[in-house]
């Protein structure tokens, strides 16, 4: 997710070509130094001071796996005008710290992919919390001119930094955002979404920051569509044995590790993030294409412990990162009506503003959500808001779907799942995940008809809505499946139908959005530390989170739920037959199964919709 991080870089500029009347705050010097953990080891640091600084400022730190460094001569002075997310910032004035993690580009030590914290439970161990206070403290003696105060902020990877560097934090570091943290590898992060591997994702990212510590490395792929190859590859074994020669210590963790044992508890920050010890801002994408569940989960998490009132959300309509950049006025072919980066932007300096330098009031909204559909910013005074009442959309026998529950006795629908035949997640060609030209960042909200037609995805439509519905909060899925095999994937996906002939858009006619979407393995249905076989045949429920929307379907729009049992190469093959290890599959475990997708009044399968009252 390098491309994003600092985006913000602009064009170095020589001191001569600064005028009499420059705006003093937009113009910065670069400096570098290795600053001195605990232990002894030395992390690369940038130092970004304004240079006419007339008061003292507060630090505002960066730390992240992706490279530090910025294209600035050492010395060299730059303007920070030209962009987004630091820009807005840096017009009040900052001194900006970006930081290379122990054991990534320019820092000595070694790195370990998202390393729980340990150093609360033993004595002298170092981690990425013991990595910031030190960072803080150094900061605090050694650059003139601050005021004392430290602030941390971060997306994705470094957002996952800015939530650690803020537990048994420095007594300067005053406020925090994490932004698209990645919280639960196996359960809704990045890797595993609900125990199903992410494999285009786990291989290519795995691969991208372990080959190479000095640098982010692309997977040598021969092609560009990746679908065949992925196919190809087979086994999971043939990772290791044709690629990766067992080099990769995260591929390595992911083949030892398949089911959601001690070493995934431990990393989920669940176990080691609880309450909010300073003010901390999440922040969150709903078509956040990697760390989508993050945000959610640890603002839910951490609200229930926040006896000060020091936790904030802001949800928007982004993907992974999306408020960074200068315009996030749409996503794919769907438009915002807004700037949302920007509007996102000036609450994040309001916040920063506040905590570290005093300016302004501290009357933040518990939760600012953008609200999609209706394309407008909502603020709530919890979140998701009370007032939302639940109602139960169901699948009904003819394909269709209604808020009423199902009278059928026997009512169902087939279909066959062949692992010879996945699913593609997105339509083709299926480019490298961060290569050149990838849709990577555009396909949660791509038109789903592009499967909606193949046999083996099942849709249920209701009839077109004669009013609009909002519908803000979790979102559930209650699936009654069986199988005539012993393992299976589900994948649900709630989606906004726009009309057949949309006068006010004609190109977003028959439009599908997803609007919510989940993957689910089966053999996880009823615990994710010990999986169990499907006895063929057997009607069983499997519920799946859908995560939290804020979204208004309009009027004359349909609802569609839409099932299907694979998602290639997101997400690696369910080989159908129950085996212990998924990475460990031979090519004859793989076989085709009937999959059944109950709708009657005995087994019915539903979304909890969590519906606001009309206005
Ligand atoms: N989503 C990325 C990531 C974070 C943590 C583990 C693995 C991947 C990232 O963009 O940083």
């Amino acid at each position: 997710m390098k491309q994003y991080i600092f985006s913000f870089l602009l064009l170095a500029i020589s001191l001569s070509s600064i005028s009499q009347n420059a705006d003093t705050v937009t113009l910065y010097r670069k400096k570098t130094i290795m600053i001195p953990m605990r232990d002894g080891t030395k992390l690369f640091t940038v130092i970004i001071t304004p240079i006419y600084q007339k008061t003292q400022l507060p630090f505002l730190i960066t730390r992240t796996p992706y490279g530090a460094d910025i294209p600035v001569q050492e010395g060299g002075v730059f303007s920070l005008t030209a962009s987004s997310n630091f820009s807005t910032l840096a017009k009040g004035g900052y001194i900006f710290i970006l930081q290379d993690i122990r054991g990534k580009y320019k820092s000595e030590g070694t790195m370990q992919i998202h390393q729980p914290l340990i150093h609360l439970q033993q004595k002298n161990a170092v981690d990425e919390s013991t990595d910031t206070y030190d960072t803080v403290d150094w900061l605090l003696k050694n650059i003139k001119n601050n005021n004392g105060k430290a602030g941390i902020f971060g997306i994705s990877y470094p957002g996952w930094l800015a939530l650690v560097g803020a537990v048994n934090p420095h007594p300067a570091m005053k406020a925090a955002s994490e932004q698209a943290c990645m919280s639960d590898l196996f359960l809704g992060d990045d890797f595993h979404h609900n125990g199903a591997f992410r494999l285009s994702y786990g291989l290519e990212y795995s691969y991208e920051i372990e080959h190479d510590k000095t640098t982010d490395s692309e997977f040598p792929f021969p092609q560009y569509d990746l679908f065949d190859w992925y196919k190809k590859l087979g086994s999971l074994q043939n990772v290791n044995e044709k690629y990766f020669h067992h080099t990769i210590p995260t591929w390595n963790n992911f083949v030892a590790h398949p089911n959601y044992d001690s070493f995934w508890q431990k990393n989920s920050t669940l176990s080691y993030v609880h309450q909010p010890e300073i003010p901390m801002l999440h922040v969150g994408g709903y078509f956040d294409q990697e760390d989508l569940n993050g945000p959610q989960l640890m603002y839910a998490s951490m609200e229930k412990k926040d006896t000060f009132n020091r936790n904030y959300l802001i949800l928007g309509p982004w993907n992974h990162g999306q408020w960074s950049r200068a315009k996030a006025d749409s996503l794919g072919n769907i438009a915002f009506g807004s700037n949302t980066a920007a509007y996102f932007q000036q609450l994040q300096k309001a916040w920063f503003d506040y905590w570290l330098k005093g300016i302004g009031s501290k009357k933040f909204n518990e939760a600012t959500c953008f609200q999609t559909g209706s394309n407008e910013w909502k603020t709530y005074t919890a979140w998701p808001p009370k007032e939302a009442s639940i109602k139960n959309l169901y699948l009904q026998d003819n394909h269709s779907a209604s808020f009423t529950k199902p009278s059928s006795i026997n009512a169902e629908v087939k279909y066959i799942s062949d692992p010879e035949n996945p699913v593609p997640y997105r339509t083709q060609p299926i480019e490298a995940t961060y290569g050149i030209g990838s849709r990577w960042r555009t396909w949660q909200v791509e038109d789903q008809r592009f499967v909606s037609s193949r046999p083996d995805v099942v849709s249920f439509s209701t009839n077109s809505l004669d009013s609009e519905l909002t519908v803000t909060g979790d979102i559930k899925a209650h699936v009654f499946v069986a199988t005539t095999g012993t393992d299976a994937d589900f994948v649900v996906k709630l989606i906004d139908v726009y009309p057949d002939y949309d006068k006010k858009s004609y190109v977003m006619s028959g439009y599908q959005l997803p609007i919510a979407m989940e993957v689910f393995r089966g053999r996880f249905r009823n615990s994710f530390e010990k999986p169990e076989p499907f006895t063929p045949n057997k009607p069983e429920e499997i519920v799946i989170d859908l995560h939290q929307i804020n979204h208004v379907f309009k009027k004359d729009h349909h609802l569609m739920i839409q099932i299907q049992s694979s998602w290639f190469p997101l997400i690696d093959r369910n080989p159908q037959k129950f085996i212990p290890n998924i990475f460990e599959a031979k090519e004859s475990d793989f076989i085709k199964a009937e999959q059944t997708i109950y709708c009657s009044n005995k087994y019915p399968t539903y979304i909890e919709l969590p519906v606001m009252s009309q206005k």
